[in-house]
């Protein structure tokens, strides 16, 4: 049997575009009654009973046995080690990727992260003061799914931000036991050490990450959002995660902050036809080789280029590894939309708001002003979107699903908070002093309108 990867083909004149089209984009995250109990009664027990509940089910989920806590830390020297052992490319590479993040999160820290203030006539002062959350915890999957570049993407940021604490889990399951916060019990005569991917090791040395702990799951985010007797209590959670961790994350929200519960990758190419079509189909691959839930898009105005496109997804699929995940998430969740020209396509990909939003053109900086809504968007025939995704700077956590309509890429801002600063002169208590006593009388608050006239000199 051959494996083809047809992504549903669409044009927005046919009769049933508006039907086809929500269709497809359709999605939302299913909550799994059984998974959400778990996880509550998993956080439940980790409150009460800290380090042994976390012990226990480190145990029973990841097949690792340990006595203590201390056990399943790891130091600065563990990550040091895993940097110098990598080849040189990689290290470089990794250097490199951090270097660039940490610039570009430099320069959003100026535009939009420092402390301001003014002074009225009057000499009163008002402004606002930027400070860095005290300690941070990153969540970072464990197996296949671990990203050193999503490190690089959360702890650089909270480094910039001025964090002092940034405590890293990982789990590191242990040789065929199930993904951790799993079903399931598994061999006891595990390793203790379970397997540690090196590449994530070495970038929380490149990143900065203060402590590490080799857990993971459920399990972990409640150590975080409550503290142990080992694990520091941390004031926000960040970082990428399995149905368990996203429930987890949910429900320690208010008690700490979190970020984004991120849904499948998406890319969106909006193509005029002057890309050579096999770097744009590689360029859906992308996306689609990241989870059969992966949405990748085509919109281009010009039918003959779709085809071509189509022929060299044909062509290339077969060399891919990840080729039976592509091939469902291009199957189940693709498309290729021929558009009445390129406004149109501008128009259908604000719709969309797509996670990533490829504008492949001769000219991109003609309908760069017509994209409002999409985590991030990647001008020219040049700037494919993995760039981006390890390297050129800007944050590759994004808004997904949609949710650019109203949210923003992960930044040195979400790693901040903002205090108000007030410094009323004597001059200025007069005036102010007159206007908040009416308003406090009028809602029937003697008390606050007291305190204001009390400073007005008589
Ligand atoms: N494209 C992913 C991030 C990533 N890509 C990590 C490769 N590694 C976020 O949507
Ligand atoms: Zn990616």
């Amino acid at each position: 049997m051959t494996l083809t990867a047809l992504p549903l083909r669409l044009s927005t004149t046919q009769a049933d575009f508006e039907q086809r089209f929500a269709e497809r984009l359709h999605w939302s995250a299913d909550q799994d009654a059984a998974i959400e109990q778990r996880v509550a009664d998993i956080l439940a027990d980790v409150q009460q009973r800290g380090d042994a509940a976390v012990l226990d089910y480190t145990a029973r989920f990841d097949g690792l046995q340990a006595q203590a806590m201390a056990d399943l830390e790891l130091t600065q020297a563990d990550f040091k080690q895993a940097f110098d052992s990598l080849p040189v490319e990689q290290q470089r590479a990794l250097q490199a990727a951090a270097d660039r993040v940490r610039r570009y999160h430099e320069a959003q820290k100026k535009a939009n992260g420092e402390s301001w203030s003014y002074r009225d006539e009057d000499g009163t002062l008002l402004g606002q003061k930027v400070t860095p959350l005290d300690r941070v915890g990153i969540y970072v999957p464990g197996g296949k799914a671990a990203y050193p570049s999503s490190l690089i993407m959360n702890a650089v940021p909270a480094h910039v931000a001025g964090v002092a604490e940034i405590i890293m889990v990982v789990p590191t399951p242990a040789k065929g036991s199930v993904a951790t916060g799993g079903s399931g019990e598994t061999g006891s005569a595990a390793p203790q050490r379970g397997e540690r991917n090196p590449l994530v090791l070495a970038a929380a040395h490149v990143a900065g990450v203060t402590r590490a702990f080799t857990i993971g799951g459920a399990q972990a985010v409640a150590a975080l959002a409550y503290g142990t007797a080992t694990i520091p209590k941390v004031d926000k959670i960040t970082g990428p995660g399995n149905a368990y961790v996203a429930s987890a994350k949910k429900r320690v929200f208010g008690q700490v902050g979190i970020d984004m519960i991120a849904g499948p990758s998406e890319i969106l190419v909006l193509a005029d036809g002057s890309t050579p079509p096999d770097w744009v189909a590689m360029d859906l691959f992308s996306q689609a080789e990241h989870d059969e839930l992966a949405q990748s898009i085509l919109l281009c105005p010009d039918a003959a280029y779709i085809d071509a496109v189509q022929r060299e997804i044909d062509r290339l699929l077969p060399e891919m590894p990840r080729r039976d995940i592509i091939a469902k998430s291009l199957n189940g969740r693709g498309a290729l939309i021929l558009t009445r020209d390129m406004d149109e396509a501008c128009a259908i990909s604000n719709r969309i708001a797509p996670e990533h939003l490829e504008v492949s053109s001769r000219d991109p900086h003609r309908w760069e002003p017509l994209l409002r809504h999409a985590g991030a968007i990647f001008l020219g025939a040049y700037t494919s979107e993995s760039l981006g995704d390890y390297c050129a700077g800007p944050n590759h956590v994004l808004p997904t699903s949609g949710t650019a309509r109203f949210s923003s890429p992960l930044g040195v801002y979400d790693f901040q908070k903002r205090s108000s600063l007030i410094e009323v002169s004597e001059a200025g208590a007069q005036v102010l002093g007159q206007t908040a006593a009416v308003l406090a009388y009028g809602e029937g608050l003697q008390g606050h309108a007291r305190a204001a006239e009390m400073r007005l000199k008589r």
